[in-house]
C-alpha cells in the first residue's frame, strides 16, 4: 500500500531511538491499574548489552544480526489508524503497526530479552494490543499490551524459540482488527544465524473484506458479514493491489540468492505461495528455520503462519509472485513481481526460439469430416435399402475419408489449402503435373518423390517421403480422391483395387 511517506531506514532508526528514550514516562504516568510494574531482571540479564531494534516497512527487512551473544532489545511499535490506497481509486481505513500493512518487521536473536513497547497513537479511535507468535506466555503478549489511544504499554519476554513468526492484534473482534491490517512479522534468528544471501524481502498476504466489490471506488471499510462468510473482494500482498508491481517490484540480479520472508496475516485465508518461473531451492516450511525442504514449487502457508523461501536467480526476466489459488492472484490482487536483471543464459532458458504454424495432429477440418463421414454412412445404409444407385454417395464418402487422411498427414507440407509453400512444397491445387497422370500420383504417394519436378512451370528438387508403410490402399485411394476433387481440381474417384494393383506392380 502507499503509506504516508515512510522515513528512510537511517532516519527511522533515529526516530525509534528518540522514541525509546521517552516511553517510560508515559507508561509510569498513565499505566492501567493492572500493571505489575517493571520486572526485576536477574543480574546476568541486566548485564546484557541494550539495543534498540531497527524496524522496517515491507518489503524491507532489518539488517542481519552480527552479534554472537544475547542482548536486551528494546522494541517500540506504534499503532496508527490510517486511510490509504487499497487499489486504484479505492481507499481503506487501515489499522496498522508502524503506519503500513503489513506491520513493521522486527528482527531479534534467539535468547534475546525483549522490552516491548506498544504505543497507540493519540489519533486512534480504538484500543489495540499485540499477540506475537514468538512469545511464550498467555496471549503472546496480548493481555499485557491492551492499550488505549494515546497510551503506551510495556512488557518483557525472552525469545526462546528461533523462527519467523506472525504478530497480530488480538483485541475483540479479533478478525476485524486483523482484517483491517493489524499483522506483521518478527524474526527470531537462530543462534547460529542464517546462511547469508544477497537479497532479502518481506512479503505478507492478507485479505480485505471491503464493503464494496473489487475495484469499487471510494473509501471502503470492513464488512463483518463478508468476513464471517470468508468472501473477501481483495486478497493482496503487502496491503494493497499492486504493492509489488511495476516500479515497486522486488529486484535482483542474475546469480544472486534471494530469500523471501513470506507470511499470511489472514485473518482467514491460507496461501499457496508460488513464484511463476522459479523453483524454491529451499523452503523452511512453517518458518521454524531449522530443516529446509529442497526444490519446492509451491508452498502452503497457513493463516497466522509463515515460511522462508530461498532461491538463486539464474536468468533475467520478470517472475510473478502469486497465491496459486489463481483467481486470488488474477481477480483479487494477490500478485507481485520480482524483476531480475542481468545476462541471458539461453541454455537454462532460451526464450522463444521458433514461431511456426501448428495445426495439431489432425487439423480441425479433419474432425468435422469424421462427423460428416458418419452421417454419410447412415445415408448410404438408408440409400442402399431404397435405391441401389449409391455410387455418388460412395465417392462423397471417399472424399470425406480422404480429407481426414490429408488433414492428418499431407497438409503439413502441401498446406490445408493445397497450395503448397514456395521453394519447399509443390502445390496440389491445380497441379498440372499431378492431374496429368493418375497412376503416377498413386506411385508418388506410395514411393515418395525425389529429384527435380516441374509443377505449373516451377521446378523444385526436393524429397517427399514414401507413404507405403503408413497408409493402406484404401486410404491412398481416399486421399487421392480428395486431392483430385478439391481446390478446383476435378476427377473420378480412385479405387482401392487400382491402388492395390499399382502397389504390387512396383514391388
Ligand atoms: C514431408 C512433406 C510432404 C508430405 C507429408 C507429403 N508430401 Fe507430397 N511432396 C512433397 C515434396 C517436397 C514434393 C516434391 C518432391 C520433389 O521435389 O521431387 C511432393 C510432391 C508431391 C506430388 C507431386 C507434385 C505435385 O505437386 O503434383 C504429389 C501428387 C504429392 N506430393 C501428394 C502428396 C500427398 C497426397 C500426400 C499425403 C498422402 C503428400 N504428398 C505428403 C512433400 C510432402
Ligand atoms: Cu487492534
Amino acid at each position: 500500500m502507499k503509506t504516508p511517506q515512510l522515513p528512510p531506514l537511517f532516519a527511522m532508526s533515529m526516530l525509534m531511538l528518540a522514541a525509546a528514550l521517552v516511553p517510560a514516562v508515559a507508561v509510569q504516568a498513565e499505566g492501567p491499574a493492572d500493571a505489575k510494574g517493571p520486572v526485576v531482571l536477574p543480574p546476568d540479564v541486566v548485564a546484557l548489552p541494550v539495543e534498540q531494534a531497527i524496524l522496517t516497512a515491507a518489503p524491507h527487512v532489518p539488517p542481519p544480526i552480527k552479534r554472537k551473544f544475547s542482548a536486551r532489545v528494546v522494541v517500540n511499535l506504534e499503532v496508527r489508524e490510517v486511510v490509504a490506497r487499497l487499489a486504484d481509486g479505492v481507499e481503506y481505513t487501515f489499522w496498522t503497526y508502524g503506519g503500513s500493512v503489513p506491520g513493521s518487521f522486527i528482527r531479534i536473536r534467539e535468547g534475546d530479552v525483549v522490552e516491548f513497547h506498544l504505543n497507540n497513537h493519540p489519533s486512534s479511535k480504538l484500543p489495540h494490543n499485540i499477540d506475537l507468535h514468538a512469545v511464550t506466555g498467555p496471549g503472546g503478549g496480548a493481555a499485557s499490551t491492551f492499550t488505549a489511544p494515546g497510551h503506551s504499554s510495556q512488557f518483557t519476554f525472552q525469545a526462546l524459540n528461533p523462527g519467523l513468526s506472525v504478530y497480530h492484534c488480538a483485541t475483540a473482534p479479533v478478525p476485524m482488527h486483523i482484517g483491517n491490517g493489524m499483522y506483521g512479522m518478527i524474526l527470531v534468528e537462530p543462534k547460529d544465524g542464517l546462511p547469508p544471501v544477497d537479497k532479502v524481502y518481506y512479503v505478507m498476504q492478507g485479505e480485505f473484506y471491503a464493503t464494496g466489490k473489487y475495484g469499487e471506488e471510494g473509501l471502503q471499510s470492513f464488512d463483518m458479514a463478508k468476513a464471517i462468510d470468508e468472501r473477501p473482494p481483495y486478497i493482496v500482498f503487502n496491503g494493497s493491489v499492486g504493492s509489488l508491481v511495476g516500479d515497486k517490484a522486488l529486484t535482483a540480479n542474475v546469480g544472486e540468492h534471494v530469500r523471501i520472508y513470506f507470511g499470511v496475516g489472514g485473518p482467514n485465508i491460507t496461501s499457496s505461495f508460488h513464484i511463476i518461473g522459479e523453483i524454491f531451492d529451499k523452503v523452511y516450511p512453517e518458518a521454524g528455520l531449522s530443516l529446509p525442504n529442497a526444490n519446492v514449487q509451491t508452498t502452503l502457508v497457513p493463516s497466522g503462519g509463515a515460511c522462508a523461501v530461498e532461491f538463486k536467480v539464474d536468468v533475467p526476466g520478470t517472475f510473478i509472485l502469486v497465491d496459486h489459488s489463481l483467481t486470488r492472484a488474477f481477480n483479487k490482487g494477490a500478485l507481485g513481481m520480482l524483476k531480475v536483471a542481468g545476462p541471458e543464459n539461453r541454455v537454462i532458458y532460451s526464450g522463444k526460439e521458433i514461431d511456426a504454424v501448428y495445426l495439431g495432429a489432425q487439423a480441425e477440418e479433419g474432425s468435422d469430416s469424421a462427423k460428416r463421414e458418419a452421417e454419410l454412412k447412415k445415408q448410404i445404409a438408408a440409400a442402399m435399402k431404397s435405391n441401389p444407385t449409391i455410387a455418388g454417395l460412395t465417392k462423397e464418402m471417399q472424399l470425406e475419408k480422404g480429407k481426414q487422411v490429408y488433414m492428418g498427414l499431407c497438409f503439413a507440407c502441401h498446406q490445408p489449402d493445397g497450395k503448397g509453400l514456395p521453394m519447399a512444397f509443390p502445390p496440389l491445387a491445380g497441379s498440372d503435373y499431378m492431374l496429368a497422370d493418375r497412376d503416377r500420383a498413386v506411385r508418388t504417394v506410395l514411393k515418395g518423390l525425389t529429384g527435380p519436378v516441374t509443377v505449373n512451370g516451377v521446378t523444385l528438387n526436393s524429397v517427399m517421403p514414401p507413404q507405403e508403410a503408413v497408409l493402406t490402399d484404401a486410404q491412398i485411394a481416399d486421399v487421392l480422391t480428395y486431392v483430385f476433387n478439391s481446390w478446383g481440381n476435378t476427377g473420378d474417384a480412385f479405387t482401392t483395387a487400382k491402388v492395390k494393383a499399382i502397389r504390387s506392380e512396383i514391388h
